[in-house]
């Protein structure tokens, strides 16, 4: 667990630095590519900062090397638009603080016992939350830089030759009937996946992969942005006022659609997953089609449930760790990929994709599971519940292994679209 630990905490910190030091210069990290965001200088030091408070301090037991600048890096006491105006360290100060913080955290791992009767560090639980809370910051990360203006410093690789789309396409029918939700023992598991409860769910059809660009853009031709039916009231509220009629980062240039991504203009694949849309934008789209957005249940289910064991299922395709062949994940590509390219990552009921390359939004608020209990503290989850907030699943391509699973679950505001975020659709099985 020692290693493991080590390796993780590595990669993540590469990871951050990839993001900023290594890719931009001080001004532009510095800077504020958008009121929606944080400077990335803040989100660098903030992780260092969340890494001494739980790991220097609340872990191994030591005194804090910078208690001045928790207020700073306080996510709650500083709203994003705000923060670059706050006295930050510089890039080169941020990069020397959180050296400093992962030399003691190291230091203490070799001490760490791991003990299961200490909730915070048994079985690894606040070494885990730590690895992947810099890794949310590290797709936080990449939504800023999705959001920067001008020239691309971020590597963009092709898909892999074996990646090609073989879009079949089409649903599946999840059979009704009882599923175990959520976990108790994930030693992974934030407080909020937690505990695993038994759920009934009525008989569903969902679809095989996300909605595609192609499917969107059915939707946009079919004059879906401007039509008040396909939209609830707040969406339509929402379409009114932002005027938007297309995806993020899309523009119709002469007949065809063209998207910007991290910096480079290309046509809009498309077998791809539609990502940067909102909550609004999904439910509307999904009405159109004569569907509806999965509730969160519905998604878990047909993510994790084994009918033929009854059982439930760390990943859609059982146990095994991500690997390349099940889910694009991590930041390999700096998109999603093709519909059909993931036959390994089925679900046993034949749903694909459902975890990497696009967040998917569901229908369902942010709440807690019957028996939550917050832990190790209410601003990671439990301030937000039962809020405007909808449950996004599965992770997309900027999501690190090792922060997403059949259980995990992110929320997000129904107008958010800087996200990379998509949908899937879903609709009732007729009775018998
Ligand atoms: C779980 C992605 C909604 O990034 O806002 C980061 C996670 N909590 N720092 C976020 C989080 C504290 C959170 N999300
Ligand atoms: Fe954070």
């Amino acid at each position: 667990m020692r290693r493991r630990i080590a390796d993780e905490l590595d990669q993540g910190r590469r990871r951050s630095h990839g993001l900023t030091v290594e890719a931009l210069d001080a001004a532009e990290l510095v800077g504020q590519h958008s009121p929606l965001m944080s400077p990335l200088v803040w989100d660098l030091a903030h992780v260092g900062n969340y890494e001494e408070q739980w790991l220097v301090r609340a872990a191994a037991g030591q005194d804090a090397l910078r208690p001045d600048i928790d207020i700073l890096y306080d996510a709650f006491e500083n709203p994003r638009a705000g923060r670059v105006s706050l006295p930050l360290l510089s890039p080169e100060e941020a990069q020397d603080y959180n050296a400093r913080v992962r030399a003691r955290v190291l230091d203490a791992l070799e001490r760490e016992t791991f003990d299961p009767a200490d909730p915070l560090s048994g079985g690894g639980f606040v070494y885990h939350m730590v690895i992947q809370h810099e890794h949310q910051h590290d797709e936080t990360m990449l939504a800023t830089h999705q959001l920067r203006r001008g020239h691309p410093v971020l590597a963009d690789r092709p898909y892999p030759e074996a990646a090609a789309g073989t879009a079949a396409g089409g649903e599946v029918l999840i059979e009704a009937g009882p599923f175990t939700m959520g976990t108790t023992g994930d030693p992974w598991s934030y407080d909020n996946e937690r505990p695993a409860h038994t759920v009934h769910v009525g008989a569903f059809h969902i679809g095989v992969h996300p909605v595609t660009n192609a499917a969107h853009l059915a939707f946009m031709a079919d004059g879906g942005y401007d039509d008040p039916r396909w939209w609830s009231q707040a969406g339509w509220e929402w379409r009114s006022r932002s005027g938007k009629r297309a995806p993020a980062f899309w523009r119709r240039d002469g007949g065809d659609w063209w998207r910007r991504r991290f910096g480079r203009v290309e046509p809009v694949p498309p077998d791809e997953p539609v990502q940067h849309v909102c909550f609004h934008e999904a439910e509307a789209h999904a009405r159109w089609a004569g569907r509806r957005l999965p509730t969160e249940a519905e998604w878990e289910k047909a993510a994790r449930y084994d009918p033929a064991r009854g059982t439930s299922l760390r990943f859609p395709w059982g146990d095994e760790e991500p690997g390349s062949r099940h889910a694009n994940l991590g930041q390999h590509l700096l998109r999603p990929a093709p519909v059909g390219a993931y036959p390994a990552g089925a679900s046993p009921s034949g749903v694909q994709q459902l975890i990497g390359d696009v967040w998917e939004w569901t229908s369902s608020g942010f709440t807690g599971y019957p028996g939550f209990r917050a832990f190790p503290y209410r601003e990671y989850s439990e301030v937000f519940f039962g809020g405007d907030y909808r449950v996004l699943r599965g992770g997309s391509w900027a999501t690190h292994p090792t922060a997403v699973r059949g259980t995990f679950r992110n929320w997000d505001l129904p107008v958010r679209r800087q996200i990379f975020t998509g949908f899937r659709l879903a609709r009732d099985a007729e009775a018998a």
